[in-house]
């Protein structure tokens, strides 16, 4: 399937997408900008992991909202827009309804869409696009590019992500009828999106939280089928409470891009043994234009 073709092409697309950075740093908000990442679906958790990676790093007040909830009033430098289609209904309403003061950036995956005429700078990931309706490699490759944008340590993130994709996945899916993704500061916005791969590839029970927050409630229906992976680092006695319901916990030091990759691949392994296409799923289409 498509979907797995774009999964693995990851390491190639991140590499050049860190080699492109210097010249793409404008687009992720420059140094002291206020600045607001708006998305949708995919678009909106990548959008949440932007805004924390650059705060963390200490450039410049940094929000994300669902394009969809935003509304006009607090003041930003710069609104910059997630979108790979460039023609999702509620980015273009949000940034029409932003007024004429804020400077804009788009990053899509395609050019010349609807959203390039409303903002001043599109940056376009075309090497990054998809066929799969289902987005993989167009989120990931944006966050490789703001991580070097960002002053992020990017580690060996092409030769490993590469050696951890050709390995076998490690995951019997036949066990697992409950999936559950735990992140924290940047990498929260990566457990939701991995939980969203789940639901949209395999349309099965998915869930995510902020890590130390899954104690709060959540972890009440966890149980022997629920398989839970925690993003980043790990706290001991997290684990042990999880283990404790009978759950599977899932942790490693992959660099958490690669972790997401590798739940990609679960989704994809998940749709294919309930015999269901990754690259078309029930009920969504490529982008939602109203
Ligand atoms: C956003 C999005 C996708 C989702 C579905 C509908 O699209 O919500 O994340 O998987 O296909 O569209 P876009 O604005 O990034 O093109």
């Amino acid at each position: 399937n498509k979907t797995t073709t774009e999964i693995q092409s990851q390491p190639d697309t991140w590499a050049r997408a860190i080699a492109e950075s210097s010249s793409n740093a404008a687009f992720f908000g420059l140094p002291g900008e206020r600045v607001l990442f708006l998305g949708c679906g995919t678009s909106a958790f990548v959008a949440e992991s932007l805004a924390s990676l650059r705060e963390r790093a200490g450039l410049g007040e940094t929000d994300a909202a669902y394009a969809s909830e935003w509304e006009p009033g607090r003041r930003y430098d710069r609104i910059v827009a997630i979108t790979r289609s460039g023609t999702t209904t509620e980015i273009l309403d949000a940034l029409t309804a932003a007024g004429p003061e804020v400077a804009r950036s788009a990053i899509t995956a395609v050019a010349d869409m609807p959203v390039s005429d409303l903002v001043d700078q599109n940056l376009v990931l075309d090497y990054a696009d998809e066929e799969s309706v289902v987005q993989t490699r167009f989120p990931t490759t944006l966050l490789a590019a703001a991580r070097a944008v960002y002053g992020y340590d990017q580690g060996d993130l092409e030769r490993s992500g590469r050696a951890t994709l050709a390995a076998p996945l490690g995951v019997d899916v036949a066990r697992f009828s409950h999936y559950v993704y735990l992140g924290s500061g940047w990498t929260y916005g990566l457990a939701q999106e991995a939980a969203l791969k789940i639901r949209e590839a395999a349309q099965a029970w998915s869930e995510s939280y902020p890590s130390l927050d899954y104690r709060h409630g959540p972890i009440a229906v966890a149980g022997s089928r629920s398989l839970v992976t925690i993003f980043g680092p790990v706290d001991p006695s997290l684990v042990a409470d999880v283990e404790a319901t009978g759950a599977t916990v899932r942790t490693d030091s992959l660099d958490p891009l690669i972790q997401l990759a590798q739940a990609q691949r679960i989704a994809v392994a998940l749709a294919e043994h309930e015999g269901l296409d990754p690259d078309t799923p029930r009920g969504l289409t490529r982008s939602v234009v109203l």
